[in-house]
Parts: C-alpha cells; structure tokens; sequence
C-alpha cells in the first residue's frame, strides 16, 4: 500500500496542486508556478478516485489514471484485480487473463510476451466508450476486470498448462457480480464470470476448454486461424524417444486432445474459419472431420463475403454454448506480422470485425486471444491493436448476450 500511496502523491503533486494549493509563487516574467502542496495534511482526506476520473471520460475506471498514455496498463483500462490474491472476494462479470506461455510454438517463439503485448494495443480503447456498428458500450452490461497473467513456468510445459488450467477454474467457478433474469445455461444454474484469455501459443486453449466444459459442459469452438491444429500426437522412432513416447501436446495439436476428452460439442458443431496453410496429406482433412469440425476457408470470403461467413458459423454452431478461439494468424500478415507462423492471404482487420459483430446472440461462454508475438510487430503496434481490438468486438458480442436459456 505505502507505493501506492506515495505514488498518488506523487501525481497529485504533479499533475494536481493547484486546487489543493493557494500558494503561488511569482516565477521568472508574470508566469505563476505552483511550489507545492499547501497542507500536508490534507492528504488523507483527498478523494483520488473521485478526481483521477474526473480527468478521464470514464465510468469503470477507477484507479491509476484515466489517460490512453499513463497510468497502469490494463486491457482496455479495466480495473486491475488481485483476482488469486488480496482481491480474490471481489465480483466481476468478465476477467481478462493473461497466459504468458510460446514453449510449445513449432517456427517462432515470442508469444509469452502477447498478453501485454495486447494490452498496450488496447491503450486507446475505453470499456465504456460505444462500439458504433456493434451498437454496444461493455460497460453497461458487463464489469470487466484485468486479473493479470498467470506465472507460468518455462521449463516444464506439462506444469505450465496445469498453472493456467487451475488458475482459469478459479475465476470460472465463483459468481459473477450481475445476474440476468431467467436461467443460466451453466450445469448448476448459476451465473459464472467469464474469461477473456490473452496468450500465449495455442497450447493454451486445451486447459481453457477443460474449464468451460467443467461449467457448461461441451461447447461449440469456432475457431479462427489459418491452421487446422487438429493434428495427431507424432510417435518419433529412435533416438530420445521411448518405445511408447508421443510428442506432447503443441500449439498445433490441441484440438486432437480437446475431441478424446469430450470438449468439443458433438456433430461437428465446431468450425475452422479462415483455414489456408498447406497440408502434409488429405488425411488431416479426414482426421479434422472426424475430430468434430467442419471447416471454412480464407479465400472463400471473396465469393461469399463475410455474411457467407457468418452463415457458415452459424449453421455450424446452432444455438450451443460458444467458445470463440483467435489465432492472430487468421488476419493478413500484412497487418498482423507478429506471430508465430503467418500465412498470407487473410483476413483483413475490417472483415475480422464484420464476422465477429454478425455472430451476435450467440452465448459466448469464453474466449481467448493467441499467438501474438510483440517482438515481430512493427513500432507502431500494428498487430497489437489489431489483438486488442478483436478483444473489444468479443467482448461486445459478450455484453450484447447474457448466458441464459
Ligand atoms: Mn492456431
């Protein structure tokens, strides 16, 4: 608490002594210069949140500035919450998490640094400003916290997910702050926060669908990426390997493992959407219809645009339960080169928004953001905006529909 609180001294000092202060001195000319704060004492009786947030325009924010350039980098700016620690009592309806884990990423590596990455992308972007085609401002329906991200550890991948799978569970299995008239969708009839994950390689996606499915039971996955990640555990011969020993599970294999554990909701009620990397053998092709999905391909926007598109996840998705998964590879390389393996021949940033606002009544039960890779982008942030502003749309599409039957 004490750096907190020398902090807001700090910047009551800085940006805030005139009206605390009559003292003015006489500076060089006739310019009037504050020297400091009048009465110390009054420290304890000033209302920082009160006056933070009068310089901002927000309503949910309430800590540490309300500028796009200063004060503590959160997604959107939503209210930093200790959610595993000092703060674990506090109610929210949705919680961002950040997974910062790429060890388990087959070209580039880079992706631990996305969570933050995605964050100070979202700098400019305010939970409570309006979303003007999607006809939703978050904040009235929804209150959004940033719990920061999971420690996960680098040497041990199989600990790491383990981290990330427990840690999702916890915020999953308490109460969310609001609830709605009419029955939940959840398996105990009770309203659950939901999560918004910030990865991260694609890894993660496995433990975050454990903890959905524990709550809804199996959901829809629409999945948007340029790979299919539904490949099958490789047996290696030879060498380290043991006789029985398979590669474990990796950033393009998740999926295999979510269909044996029941994840996925059943009759190929899942979709790939944007799909265009090269294939080793149209066996991948059986192996991803027999794993649960069917599949929609980046080029065909050109013929069907993106209400196409829309259509196709929503034939394929019907009224189930939904976890929308983003790999950031799905837009172009053009105007999202950080990433781990890109593909040319994306989507462009503005279709992205066009399908994701068309998918809305859908009950999203969760999401998450992956494969952003900072240290690929460009000075300007170009992948990183683009991440965080499909957050913005997916949490829209969250705001616009409460879990009920
Ligand atoms: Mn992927």
């Amino acid at each position: 608490m004490a750096f907190f609180e020398s902090l807001s001294r700090l910047v009551a000092a800085v940006l805030f002594v005139s009206p605390f202060s009559h003292i003015l001195v006489q500076g060089a000319g006739n310019v009037e210069y504050p020297v400091g704060i009048a009465n110390t004492a009054a420290y304890g009786t000033i209302n920082f949140t009160e006056i933070f947030a009068a310089y901002g325009h927000d309503k949910s924010n309430v800590a540490f500035g309300t500028s796009a350039y200063n004060g503590l980098t959160t997604f959107m700016r939503a209210l930093p919450v200790r959610c595993f620690g000092a703060d674990a009592a506090t109610k929210y309806d949705v919680a961002v998490l950040g997974a910062p884990f790429d060890t388990a990423t087959s070209y580039r590596p880079g992706a631990r640094f996305g969570p933050n990455g995605i964050r100070q992308g979202s700098r400019r972007m305010s939970l409570d400003s309006i979303n003007v085609a999607a006809k939703i401002r978050i904040s009235d329906e929804l209150d959004v916290v940033d719990c920061g991200d999971v420690p996960m550890v680098t040497t041990d991948n199989k600990v790491a997910l383990r981290q990330l799978e427990l840690a999702n569970a916890a915020l999953l299995s308490g109460s969310s702050l609001r609830t709605w008239e009419g029955k939940s969708i959840a398996k105990d009839g009770k309203f659950h926060p939901r999560v918004l994950t910030l990865g991260g390689d694609h890894t993660i996606t496995l433990p975050l669908l454990r903890g959905v499915a524990s709550i809804y039971g199996p959901v829809s996955v629409i999945h948007f990426d340029s790979h299919l990640d539904t490949s099958r555990p490789r047996k290696l011969v030879g060498g380290p390997w043991l006789p029985d020993e398979v590669v474990p599970v990796g950033h393009g294999s998740y999926f295999y493992y979510a269909h044996k554990e029941g994840l996925l909701a059943p009759d190929n009620a899942n979709i790939h959407v944007g799909i265009r990397a090269p294939i080793d053998s149209w066996e991948k092709y059986a192996d991803d219809r027999a794993f649960g999905f069917v599949i929609s391909h980046a080029e065909v926007v050109e013929e069907v645009g993106w209400q196409g598109i829309v259509k196709a996840i929503r034939d394929a998705v019907g009224d189930n339960p939904v976890y929308i998964t983003l790999d950031i590879d799905v837009i172009d390389p053009g105007m999202a080169p950080a990433t781990g393996t890109p593909e040319i021949g994306g989507f462009t940033t503005r279709e992205i928004k066009k399908i994701l606002q068309g998918l809305s009544g859908l009950k999203v039960v969760g999401a998450d953001i992956v494969e952003v890779a900072p240290g690929y982008d460009s000075q300007d942030e170009i992948t990183q905006i683009a991440a965080a502003n499909i957050g913005r749309e997916i949490l829209g599409l969250m705001a616009k529909t409460p879990l009920t039957e």
